[in-house]
């Protein structure tokens, strides 16, 4: 038995309340390792007496990945608080028990069981539910549409589908947003990501002059807060990106800096290195070294906000209650949340919490999470970590479905099934390529790994004008204007969209709860059947990765005489495509 790989850490995403009241344990083992584990629990003020009699319950085997399996198991306690353990018995027949100090003869079970000594509701990870029925669309404003060419930034474009450069402007607004809110509605859409909207100097925004203020050429407050309005009249939800990790050098803060240096009363909202800052404006520094103050990445025009600072946190809490309170957005999308501190983002949370109960907090991170996700920051991170295993399979093939399904299921185990049923699944974004550009143009390819996506736990998030089948590289080709000419539009790639996101609606509880299994035959090694099973529920999908077909089974149980009888409802998925049943 390989004790080594054995791991198990109370309060973490191996032991924590699902629902209140419920709690789920997993532990870990070397893969293929163990026949059985079994679970020993209860009231651990009851350990010495005479009722502790814990028989050992089964624990369920549950997701693998190459190195590990893990095994899970459901527990209800009386009195909010358990004392556990693990009776480990190996393949190779040897049985141990593992507890808080290790591994020990079984006799000596007792010895050191794991602690979760109270089980609060307040601490319990929550998602909002609303979240796990939206299936997200992102808007790019400045290229989405533009409905009011009145409020078109000097030197404008005209509305083209040529790759733009990283200076163009080409008018688009929140007018045109507005203006074809009924068409996302057509394709399923009930939740829209924004990427920021708020006063800035470049075409994407994200060199913040001012948070309090819409920039003028998407619009102004009156318009955003009708956006916002008609939006939620359609069911639609809406989610705003805050840019807190550092601020536009156009900013009055930045520029007061420059001008006062070490006197200017914003000098410690910034991390200034040394005086007088060496910041030449226009001038992109290739190696941030010869910066004497801190900035994203290795840009000079976006200088690193200092969120240990009290001014600062209030500032930025102020806008971020500010959005919510007068316009009744529902989200905060938060750029580059990886580089802006924890202490923060905890006060964060309980302003966004106070404001608006149900609040989704998404950060963007493009790795594993567990930090920021353990129910008193963020709700869900933007789920690259998880699509570029999709990616890296069925786009670059890189790697062969095995290793996918150990990629997915190592950053499953990495959270508890609550985050996971909320994770933000992107497949490409205004940071990367589209995916029909990833996937060489192959239509088919495309609709795979969309259906594949969309079929898993979390929820999916749209690309503006992927529906289209709109291409282009990395930044900034892939923030092209969204084509309305229909004459150029991929309709055919539109109906599968939009059957995609109604199968994704219709099986929604089934794939954001369920319980995940997967299984690949030795003969057909590129045929991957994925199971779910909610209550007496079961679904299961056929992703015949070789043909790119797809089919989905849906088992309704019908209960006759104690026997259980199933139906089977077929829904064959066409090689270009879902057959609408
Ligand atoms: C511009 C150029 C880029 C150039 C960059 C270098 O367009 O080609 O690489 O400058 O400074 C915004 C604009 C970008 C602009 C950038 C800087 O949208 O067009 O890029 O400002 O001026 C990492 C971060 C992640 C960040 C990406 C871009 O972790 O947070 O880099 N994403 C957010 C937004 C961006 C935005 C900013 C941050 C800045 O979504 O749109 O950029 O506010 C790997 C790494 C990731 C890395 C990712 C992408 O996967 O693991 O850490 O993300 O690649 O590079
Ligand atoms: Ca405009």
């Amino acid at each position: 038995m390989n004790t080594a790989a054995i791991y198990h850490r109370p309060d973490s995403e191996f032991a924590y309340l699902y629902q209140a009241g419920v709690m789920h344990l997993r532990l870990r083992t070397a893969h293929a390792d163990i026949a059985k584990v079994s679970l020993l629990a209860g009231d651990p003020y009851l350990m010495d007496s005479e009722k502790w009699d814990q028989k050992p319950v089964a624990m369920h085997r549950g997701l693998s990945t190459d190195l590990y399996d893990f095994w899970t198991a459901e527990v209800t306690t009386t009195h909010n608080r358990l004392a556990y353990g693990f009776q480990i018995t190996g393949v190779d027949g040897t049985q141990i028990f593992y507890g808080d100090q290790g591994c020990y003869p079984v006799a000596q079970a007792k010895k050191s069981y794991f602690k979760m000594p109270y089980l609060h509701e307040i601490d319990r990870f929550k998602a909002p539910e609303w979240v796990k029925q939206t299936v997200w669309y992102q808007i790019f404003p400045e290229r989405f549409a533009n409905g009011d060419p009145s409020n078109d930034p000097e030197g404008s474009l005209p509305w083209s589908a040529q790759s733009p450069k990283a200076q163009d402007f080409y008018g688009g607004d929140l007018q045109g947003v507005l203006d074809h809110l009924d068409d996302l509605v057509d394709l399923g859409i009930n939740g829209l990501y924004f990427c920021p909207i708020f006063k800035a100097h470049s075409n994407h925004k994200y060199d913040t002059i001012d948070y309090l203020e819409i920039d003028p050429s998407f619009g102004d407050k009156a318009l955003f807060r009708k956006l916002v309005a008609e939006c939620h009249q359609r069911g639609i939800k809406v989610m705003l990106d805050a840019v807190f990790n550092h601020l536009g050098d156009q900013s009055p803060q930045w520029q007061d800096v420059l001008q006062k240096g070490a006197a200017s009363q914003y000098a410690d909202w910034f991390h200034i290195h040394e005086f007088p800052v060496s910041y030449q404006a226009g001038r992109n520094f290739e190696d941030a070294t010869d910066l004497t103050y801190e900035v994203f990445a290795t840009t000079p025009h976006m200088p690193k906000l200092n969120t240990a600072n009290p001014e600062v946190q209030d500032y930025l809490l102020k806008v971020a209650r500010y959005w919510i309170e007068e316009f009744d957005i529902d989200a905060w999308r938060l750029d580059v949340a990886n580089e802006v501190d924890h202490h923060f983002w905890k006060k964060f949370r309980q302003v966004c919490d106070a404001a608006k109960p149900d609040f989704y907090i998404l950060g963007e991170i493009w790795h594993s999470s567990q930090s920021w996700l353990n129910g008193d920051e963020f709700s869900a991170v933007m789920n690259y970590a998880y699509t570029d295993a999709i990616l890296d399979y069925f786009v670059k093939k890189e790697i062969p479905l095995n290793k996918m399904v150990s990629e997915l299921n190592n950053q499953l185990m990495l959270y508890r099934d609550q985050t996971n049923q909320v994770q933000f699944n992107v497949l490409d974004s205004h940071d990367t390529a589209r995916l029909l550009t990833a996937a060489q143009g192959n239509r088919d390819l495309m609709r795979q790994v969309m259906a594949f996506t969309y079929l898993q736990p979390g929820v999916p998030c749209l690309y503006y004008g992927d529906e289209y089948g709109m291409t282009g590289g990395n930044d900034p080709d892939c923030r092209k204007c969204l084509v309305w000419d229909a004459d150029q539009q991929d309709l055919e790639l539109y109906q599968f969209v939009k059957a995609l996101i109604a199968v994704r609606k219709q099986y929604q509880p089934i794939l954001s709860e369920g319980q995940l299994k997967w299984s690949i035959k030795e003969s057909a090694p590129d045929v991957l059947k994925m199971t779910r099973i909610l209550g007496n529920k079961k679904l299961t999908a056929i992703f015949n990765t070789g043909q790119t077909t797809v089919s989905l089974t849906q088992t309704q149980p019908v209960i006759l005489s104690q026997q259980i009888t199933l139906q089977e409802q077929q829904v064959q998925m066409a090689p270009n495509g879902f057959i609408l049943y």
